[in-house]
């Protein structure tokens, strides 16, 4: 894909910690680099995306918005941009404060950020109340979000429970979206979703208004404390296998190396031995 970068864009602005630094204000100055979702085959502007356009567009959102933290800009810039361009895959935005208020002499401060399109694929359940209108309800929360384009729901499915078996029966469904969170942040938005459902935390395994859990995140593997990617059991559940495959047969567990048609066929057969 053809990157293109600008660099040195300077501006003025008022970002900081300090009460002086948002009175009086300082020079600022951005690196940004973006991949674009296709090469560029036709020698004509509306192919791309204007370098010229990103640069005024990153001076209008830097002096227009406040913040206490370089963090905080690159982060909310970065989803600014991306929101904004729709042909942009990817960004690196690095932000320089040469003359921040460090007592030491020293020549530049700056924080980069990256941030990109990822494509995710969620689990949705619920077994309390009307529970196709709790699916519904996260349906329209992912496509109400500014972050993510929702791509394909599957079938809605009732299925028995599993785990903890003294509950109803459960609705389930998959979701494949395009989104520019991380995984963090949108493991953050799902438990949002689910907490303006009403949904409560009684047991664990237990009944639910709405269940929203990340199955799948582009290709990467993630283990730790607050997040499993893949959800280390999608391969084991047939109400998830079942509705991921009316989305996507042929997608492929980044770990078991076979597609999700094939790991249901395998569950089903070892679950009637
Ligand atoms: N979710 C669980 C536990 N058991 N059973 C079914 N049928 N569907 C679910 O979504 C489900 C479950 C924990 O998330
Ligand atoms: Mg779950
Ligand atoms: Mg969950």
């Amino acid at each position: 894909m053809d990157t293109i970068k600008v660099s040195g864009i300077e501006f003025f602005a008022y970002h900081g910690v300090f009460e002086s630094e948002k009175q009086i204000g300082q020079l600022f100055y951005i690196d940004c680099q973006y991949d674009l979702r296709e090469i560029v085959d036709k020698d004509n502007i509306e192919n791309t995306v204007s370098y010229a356009d990103v640069t005024n567009e990153i001076v209008e959102y830097c002096t227009n918005n406040q913040f206490d933290l370089l963090e905080s800009l690159v982060n909310n810039l970065t989803l600014h941009l991306l929101t904004t361009f729709a042909m942009i895959k990817s960004i690196e935005i690095t932000v320089h404060k040469p003359n921040a208020p460090i007592s030491t002499p020293f020549s530049d401060v700056s924080v980069t950020r990256k941030r990109m399109r990822n494509i995710a694929y969620l689990g949705l359940g619920s077994n309390l109340g009307d529970k196709k209108a709790y699916l519904d309800f996260a349906c329209q929360n992912l496509m109400e979000s500014s972050y993510i384009n929702e791509i394909a729901i599957s079938k809605y499915i009732e299925t028995k429970p599993y785990g903890v078996l003294d509950q109803p029966n459960f609705m389930n469904a998959a979701a494949k979206i395009e989104t520019i969170y991380d995984p963090y942040e949108l493991l953050y938005f799902c438990k949002s979703v689910e907490e303006a459902s009403g949904r409560e935390r009684k047991r664990h395994w237990g009944e639910r208004t709405l269940d929203i859990d990340i199955l799948l995140f582009n290709n990467q593997v993630i283990f730790d404390e607050k997040l499993k990617i893949p959800h280390p059991e999608m391969h084991i559940r047939d109400f998830v296998l079942e509705p991921l495959k009316d989305i996507e047969p042929y997608l492929i567990h980044p770990i078991k190396g076979e597609n999700v048609s094939e790991l249901l066929y395998k569950l089903k057969a070892n679950s009637n031995k």
